[in-house]
């Protein structure tokens, strides 16, 4: 189509059979029909319906139109899956690390179109979708290798001529679902280690990232996965998303492996648990950040600033609680403040320097605005913050035209006590909670009482209270003289409390949620040999030394 303009990503999509919308996209952009992939071919949904996928930072920026899946589609993809499953888990594991390993040079390849593609279906700085495809190649770099390990052990029997072993082994087809706010690591999270263990996947993709996943499922075949091992559908939560969590009652879903809110993930649990299924589980979390009098103040603030701010808030891992020692508090707040006054905001495309860019979308703008509603209502004092950003209403660092997306104002609210619900309740956008603590007893307590339990941090320059810290606090992750965010790619991640079931992603620890434990004994006596019964008795010498004497 004349005028368009084509990245090399956009180009490989289109190859791949995509074809051109006629819309009349701003800045010459390229709209696609989207389809899903269902054991390596493009489908529609069964009865032909769409959603629209939009950039949040230009809103009449539309990317294309995706299949709107129905129980039909999340079934064939099923099917596949576990059609897929006997060749795939007995393919060779250094074979499919090898393959997972191809993956991540494509991705190397095509990181900058990713990265810019990225940006614009979610509005992410391209910094930071930078950073988030490099997490993406951690993940396939790091588990190209555990293909030559997935070590099993061989153990000692206690009878004679006996041989005792342990195997991984996959759990069979895995159901994903992530949110759109790590498009590209977390899915790569789940289904890298998902398939380095023999496992098959049905991916539903999240609602606002669409093509985005449709390329990196592209990638992902590209680089030499066979097809029905990975299957993406397309769709909403409340449909796809909830069809693949019915088919675990159907018995046709082995894993669920979910990101995304406290209460759909409390329902996936529910719906696993019942069936004996496994599942992981990563939820919200309200992150605690403390700061001491002994901390490096500058550099304290740079690290609450970029927890809280960064990505407009829209991590997991974001600040939620400032927890400030009173001795420090209005130093502190007043450094902090200059900073948050003079933020830079704005569509980063088309911005250099911005600190963040829209809201992932329309809906999480909605929520956030709602959410935040309870810090007022509950008593706490707005120190910035006046909600959505329009030309009338907008902070002086931001830049662009504010009604071509959905952009936020920071929030700060101060005076915030542990018996408010804004202290329990996680925001998830660019809004900050300001707690003020008596004593370092006061801020782990504080630290500790939300329900969640995922990232956590302090900055502290005295050894005892850092090491106090780490062993007092309930969560997945701690900071020293760091932010809550930024979990590296080979570390396991994950929370504890309302933040997840224990489960980890990443690293080695994440094979444990994706293979099962087989113990084999192979028996070469050729007789019947009673494990605990027939086992040599050992005697007990009487003890020659007269103890009692030498006392
Ligand atoms: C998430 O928000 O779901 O630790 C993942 C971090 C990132 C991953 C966040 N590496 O902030």
């Amino acid at each position: 189509m004349e005028g368009i303009e084509l990245d090399c990503i956009m180009v490989h999509v289109l190859e791949a059979g995509l074809t051109f919308l006629e819309a009349n996209n701003p800045k010459n952009r390229p709209s696609v029909k989207g389809f899903n992939i269902i054991n390596g071919q493009l489908a529609d949904s069964s009865d032909g319906a769409t959603f629209e996928s939009r950039n949040p930072a230009l809103l009449n920026d539309v990317l294309g139109a995706f299949p709107l899946s129905t129980k039909v589609d999340v079934d064939a993809a099923l099917d596949a899956a576990h059609a897929a499953f006997p060749a795939w888990s007995a393919t060779p594991a250094p074979t499919r690390g090898q393959i997972i390993g191809n993956m991540g040079r494509l991705l190397m390849e095509h990181k900058d179109d990713l990265v810019r593609l990225q940006a614009r279906e979610i509005g992410k700085t391209l910094k930071e979708c930078g950073g988030e495809i490099q997490e993406a190649i951690d993940t396939c770099l790091f588990f190209q290798s555990e293909g030559r390990r997935l070590y099993g052990q061989t153990v000692n029997s206690e009878l004679p001529d006996k041989e005792l072993f342990t195997y991984r082994r996959p759990l069979g087809v895995c159901g994903i679902i992530n949110a759109c706010n790590f498009p590209s690591a977390v899915p790569f999270w789940k289904m890298i280690p998902a398939i380095m263990c023999g496992n098959t996947c049905v991916w539903k993709s999240p609602q606002d990232s669409p093509l985005l996943s449709f390329a990196l499922a592209r990638i992902m075949h590209q680089a030499g996965l066979p097809d029905g091992v990975i299957n993406l559908v397309h769709g909403k939560g409340s449909g796809a998303g909830q069809h693949l969590i019915n088919a675990v009652d159907e018995g046709r879903v082995n894993k669920i492996s979910f990101t995304g809110s406290t209460a759909v993930g409390k329902m996936i649990g529910e719906v696993c648990g019942r069936n004996l299924v496994s599942c992981s589980l990563e939820l919200g979390g309200k992150n605690p950040l403390v700061i001491m009098p002994s901390a490096n103040l500058e550099n304290a603030v740079e690290g609450a600033y970029w927890a809280g701010f960064g990505t407009a808030g829209q991590r997991c891992t974001s600040l939620g609680n400032l927890i400030i020692h009173k001795d420090i508090y209005d130093e502190f707040v007043a450094k902090l403040m200059d900073k948050v006054r003079s933020t830079l905001i704005g569509d980063s495309l088309e911005h250099e320097g911005v600190l963040y860019g829209s809201m992932l979308s329309e809906k999480y703008a909605k929520d956030f605005l709602e959410v935040i509603q309870m810090c007022e209502q509950d008593g706490a004092t707005k120190l910035f913050g006046e909600g959505r950003i329009t030309s009338d209403n907008k902070p002086s660092g931001f830049v662009g035209t504010a009604e071509d997306g959905v952009f936020m104002w920071p929030h700060v609210y101060a005076g915030v006590t542990e018996d408010m619900r804004c202290f329990h309740e996680e925001m998830f956008g660019p809004a900050i909670t300001l707690v003020k603590a008596d004593d370092f007893e006061h801020g782990l307590h504080l630290a500790n009482a939300s329900p969640y339990g995922l990232s956590s941090a302090i900055y502290t320059n005295d050894r005892l209270e850092a090491y106090r810290f780490k062993t007092g606090i309930k969560a997945g992750m701690t900071g020293i003289n760091n932010s809550t965010t930024g979990a590296e790619a080979h570390l396991p991640f994950g929370g504890v409390k309302g933040s997840g079931n224990g489960t980890r992603e990443s690293g080695i620890w994440v094979i444990e949620a994706y293979s099962y434990w087989h113990a084999v004994n192979d028996e070469l006596s050729g007789k019947l040999q009673l494990a605990q019964m027939d086992v040599d008795e050992i005697e007990m010498v009487e003890a020659e030394v007269r103890w009692d004497e030498l006392v």
